[in-house]
């Protein structure tokens, strides 16, 4: 009798034979072409979610997919281990934040090992280790010495209750976390990294991408946010001094009726010298939400300073307001507003009854701005402005910033959204940035000998003030690496978003202790062949791991200046609507799903639910197709195990039947289309159907039991075929039948199959054509070819044409297999 499916103990078998021969190691020295598959390290939460086991289900079938196409695949992985939920849960349950986050990784990593994962966990890192984070410390010192990190003012968010500084996250609706009060913003010294000079080569380099998808690409270059227009001089009415605007259609200039300063504008607080109404209006301004001032509410608060600027186009006095729909740090500060051209511009004139004046025209149309109840902001015309009148907008552009830039009074200007890196935390559980504050030195790096500088065990975390790290007299006083004399610790930590801008770099030479990485160890491996990961890190970690390498280049570590050759967005999990969460409570554990059905169908199911970047709903239910596929792949094998493995391997001289060229047809087919499918698209999802339907069509080669010995073979050929492609989905089942056919060596190790193509080809078949249902001709098509295809190629047959001439065709219609008839009238 044939033996059940076992999965949890063929499993475990199979899990305890890799790690024990390092199945999944690899060395540089490998002559084998290198293919690095990389999935985005986990952050030890506690264990590990569906959207993991997603990730890394993809990310093991590529690799495991290479390993079998004769590369060299390093696979690794390892730990996004520093952050703030470890404070938490230190507030919470009172376990140190580096107790908890160890023992999240122990338990997440023998559950990553319970799922089959094929990782080189020899090089296994944790980001919260100090050999690691020293690096994040050298880098900063490098960037500093480069004048790529700087210091100086910005907001944090602040709850006036708890005292503490907030991290984004745990601001909910403008309100703090825990005790719901609203949050202000404050003003500290904290630390930046320019990566806005880098700004044009991240977006330039976009366009070499084109193994990226087209969606992160689009939200890369959203997020830099290159805008070209002009900067513009607004003399002051009275006294020194004027207002520079940028705009990016000075096209309108004429319609200008007022200027807005931003409530943090250097004039502004000039002007509030003397006025207490404006002053107190930029201190309530200055407290707001970042967010929430480009709300449209918000949007409309502002006040006049009495005071006039000069339109250099017009010579015309405009007032000059204050706004917080007005940034500080965009442009210039300051913006001509241009209501009949601008959205907010024309909310905040009718707000505040400010003149509003059309320049541009629309084509065949005119506007009259009593009328108008929106902007027109669109190009169009240029009309009442001046010499410039009659032009269209794109010629005015030039136009007017060449005359600007000749009267001395503007200039062609290019403006980002992108904003340099705020990389200060004022959070313990993190790297410490490694400077010192000295009273005579001003602010000294901490020798590069002396690094790490690693974070206090002994802290108490409060959840008060800006830092527990602040009130940590041993870790703050120091001597000066300047002048040896007193000096104090920087406190604040850096942006967890730091540790995983180069990680992977670090897998490549993961227990370096002289630097980062050895250059030539890393080059071996970059770029990343594939990169997969959640499409939520579409932005921010995966500019700042470009920016990340461009530093690293210009430091002579890298050659090249861009990490990640393809990338991969892989969709979220959904459960009833949203995104699995344990706050939606909406989360299903792989451990329960492994536990009933085994690793080999959880993953199966995840890969051919949907194709890796589209969403899955998750529905129980559908766990049933996966679990009876696997069922029916272990049934077939054992149930003929004897005749399967005893087939002798095919030589060449057989005489085929029909149903065996059929089998063997489809075999070579599969092994085409799941070759293509993983490795031109990943596909999975598609890959795997063709796999389930070869295994319909071993079941019918069986049924009724063939008694010839070339059946056998066909069948012994298409059953190895049908192990060596599922091997890379479902490694377990796969492995353990593979052995059970007397293989002694390991599926993972063989090589993937390869198609013959006289074997793949469909057989031809002759239609005949007619035309009005006389036989006019004959076509000779592949098996598989669609009505479409016969319909125009039976149009264009020679001996047809001629009974077409001057006909007009009514219709065409294909009897599959048989026919083609033409319908002709006239
Ligand atoms: C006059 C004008 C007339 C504008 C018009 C637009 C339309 P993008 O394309 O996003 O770069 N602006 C400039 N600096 C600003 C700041 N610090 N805060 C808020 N708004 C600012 O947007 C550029 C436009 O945004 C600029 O062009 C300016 O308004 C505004 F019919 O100038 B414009
Ligand atoms: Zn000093």
């Amino acid at each position: 009798m044939s033996r059940p499916y076992e999965f949890e103990a063929i499993e475990r078998k199979w899990q305890s034979r890799w790690l024990d021969s390092r199945a999944f190691e690899v060395t540089e020295s490998d002559p084998r072409p290198k293919y690095y598959c990389l999935e985005m390290l986990p952050y030890p939460s506690g264990k590990i979610h569906m959207g993991h086991v997603r990730n890394y289900s993809i990310g093991d079938a590529v690799a495991r997919f290479k390993r079998m196409r004769g590369f060299n695949v390093l696979h690794p992985i390892g730990w996004d281990a520093l952050g703030l939920p470890a404070e938490n849960a230190a507030l919470k349950h009172g376990a140190h934040p580096e107790d908890w986050t160890r023992s999240n990784i122990a338990h997440m990593k023998s559950q990553l090992q319970r799922l089959g994962f094929s990782y080189a966990w020899e090089r296994e890192i944790a980001t919260c280790d100090p050999e690691y984070y020293r690096w994040n410390q050298w880098f900063f010192i490098q960037m500093w010495k480069k004048g790529l990190a700087y210091r100086k003012k910005a907001a944090v968010n602040w709850c006036p209750v708890d005292m503490t500084v907030l991290a984004n996250e745990q601001v909910i609706d403008g309100k703090c976390w825990r005790c719901e009060t609203e949050v202000i913003q404050k003003d500290l010294e904290q630390w930046f990294l320019r990566i806005t000079s880098y700004a044009d080569e991240l977006l330039y380099e976009l366009d070499k991408l084109s193994g990226w998808p087209g969606a992160v690409l689009t939200l890369q270059r959203n997020w830099i946010g290159r805008s070209e227009g002009a900067e513009v001089g607004f003399r002051l009415a009275e006294g020194e001094g004027s207002i520079r605007v940028f705009t990016t259609r000075i096209d309108t200039i004429y319609g200008a009726t007022f200027v807005v300063l931003a409530p943090e504008h250097p004039i502004a607080a000039r002007f509030a010298e003397t006025s207490p109404d404006l002053r107190a209006y930029v201190e309530e301004a200055k407290a707001e939400e970042r967010q929430k001032r480009l709300t449209a509410e918000a949007g409309k608060t502002g006040v006049a300073t009495g005071r006039f600027a000069v339109n250099p186009f017009t010579s015309e006095q405009v007032p000059i307001w204050v706004a917080s729909y007005v940034l500080m740090d965009y442009g210039t500060g300051a913006v001509m507003a241009v209501p009949a051209h601008d959205e907010r511009d024309f909310a905040f004139a009718r707000a505040h009854g400010l003149k509003v004046r059309a320049v541009i025209q629309p084509p065949n149309a005119s506007l009259e701005p009593e009328e108008l109840d929106g902007a027109y902001p669109d190009y169009g015309t240029v009309v009442d402005s001046g010499p410039f009148t009659g032009l269209p907008s794109k010629e005015a552009l030039r136009a007017m910033t060449e005359h600007a830039q000749e009267k001395g009074f503007g200039k062609g200007a290019i403006t980002y959204k992108l904003r340099d890196w705020g990389i200060s935390r004022q959070r313990y559980w993190g790297t410490p940035i490694p400077m010192v504050h000295c009273d005579k030195c001003g602010v000294v790096p901490v020798r590069e000998e002396d690094l790490p500088v690693v974070l206090p065990r002994d802290v108490t975390i409060t959840g008060k003030g800006e830092s527990v790290l602040r009130e940590n007299e041993a870790f703050i006083q120091t001597t000066c690496p300047a002048c040896s004399g007193a000096a104090r610790r920087e406190t604040d930590t850096m942006d967890t978003f730091v540790d995983s801008s180069w990680y992977f770099y670090r897998y490549t030479d993961p227990r370096c202790s002289e630097m980062p990485f050895r250059p030539e160890v890393a080059k071996e491996w970059f770029p990343i062949d594939i990169y997969i990961g959640g499409v939520e890190h579409a932005i921010l970690h995966l500019i700042y791991s470009r920016f990340w390498t461009k530093v690293m280049r210009d430091l002579g570590l890298v050659e090249a200046g861009e990490p990640v050759r393809n990338q991969l967005s892989q969709g979220m999990v959904i459960k009833d609507g949203s995104a699995m969460s344990k706050s939606k409570g909406n989360t299903v554990e792989p451990e329960e799903v492994a536990g009933k059905y085994g690793v080999d169908t959880l993953r199966l199911y995840v890969l051919f639910e949907a194709p890796p970047e589209k969403e899955i709903d998750w529905t129980d239910a559908r766990l049933e197709g996966p679990s009876r596929f696997v069922q029916r792949v272990w049934r077939f094998v054992q149930n003929d195990l004897d005749a399967i493995s005893s087939a002798s391997p095919i030589e060449g001289q057989e005489e085929w039947n029909e149903a065996e060229t059929a089998l063997r047809r489809k075999t070579h087919q599969t092994i085409l289309k799941v070759t293509r499918d993983i490795e031109d698209r990943f596909h999975l999802n598609t890959a795997i159907a063709a796999i389930m339907e070869l295994t319909n069509e071993l079941y019918k080669s069986i049924e009724p039991r063939p008694a010839r010995s070339e059946s056998w073979k066909a069948i012994r050929e298409a059953t190895e075929a049908l192990l060596l492609l599922l091997s890379p989905f479902a490694p377990h089942l796969t492995e353990e039948l593979w052995e059970s056919l007397g293989h002694d060596k390991p599926l993972g190790s063989r090589s993937w199959p390869a198609h013959d193509p006289a074997i793949a080809a469909e057989d031809r078949l002759t239609l005949v054509i007619q035309v009005n249902g006389k036989l006019r001709g004959r076509l000779s098509i592949g098996a598989d070819e669609d009505d479409e295809t016969i319909k125009r190629r039976a149009l264009e047959d020679e001996s047809v044409k001629r009974f077409l001439k001057g006909k007009e065709i009514v219709r065409v219609v294909v009897v599959p297999k048989r026919l083609v008839n033409v319908v002709v009238s006239g």
